[in-house]
């Protein structure tokens, strides 16, 4: 299954890509607790959106220092093809059973919310915290699927959540996950 509609008309949608690429009114970066940039989708996020966005998460982090595992804060987005990006950090796996879940589930949470808050329609999210974070595949689709169809059933802006994964073994987890 790639789609799911909630009774209210509200679609989640899974497909394969890079998210770099994606049009859509805010993107999800899985940034780490220094908003310092790095590797992975994060890497991939800031060459394609250039400099601007780094400096502004300079500016971010002259505020507020750094930003907790569960928590996201928001940019513009450069040269990519949407109006924000949400830096979301998401959790580091240790197992399990030191609050990873809840703090990945409040990652999909509050990015949704910055969306509602903003009156924006689409969202794309990569799967947080599943590459070098070490989350694996299977529980963080179950996650994210819970939490976005959860906001989809509420009155809210967002009439779109697309999941953009990179590769067929994350597609399959998620599309195993929604079904
Ligand atoms: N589009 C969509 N998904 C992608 C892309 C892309 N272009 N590139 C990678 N992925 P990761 P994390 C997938 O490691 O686990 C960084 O250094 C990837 O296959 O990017 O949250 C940060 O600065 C995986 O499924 O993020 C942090 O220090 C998913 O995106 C740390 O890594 C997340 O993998 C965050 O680790």
């Amino acid at each position: 299954m790639h789609q799911w509609t909630s009774t209210t008309g509200k679609t989640l949608r899974l497909e394969e890509g890079d998210i770099t690429q994606v049009e859509a009114d805010a993107i999800v970066n899985a940034a780490n607790s220094r908003l310092a940039g790095g590797a992975g989708v994060d890497g991939a996020i800031h060459k394609a959106a250039g400099g601007s966005v780094m400096a502004e998460l300079d500016g971010i982090r002259a505020k507020i220092g750094k930003c907790e595992p569960g928590e996201a804060v928001v940019t513009g987005a450069g040269k990519l093809k949407a109006r924000y990006i949400f830096h979301a950090v998401g959790p580091v796996y240790r197992g399990g059973e030191e609050g990873e879940p809840d703090e990945l589930a409040s990652c999909y949470r509050e990015c949704l919310q910055l969306a509602a808050e903003r009156s924006l329609k689409t969202v794309a999210f990569p799967a947080i915290s599943t590459g070098i974070y070490g989350y694996p595949m299977g529980e963080a689709a179950e996650i994210a699927i819970r939490e976005i169809r959860h906001f989809l059933n509420q009155p809210s802006s967002v009439e779109e959540v697309r999941m953009v994964l990179f590769g067929k073994e994350s597609l399959h987890a998620f599309e195993h996950a929604l079904a």
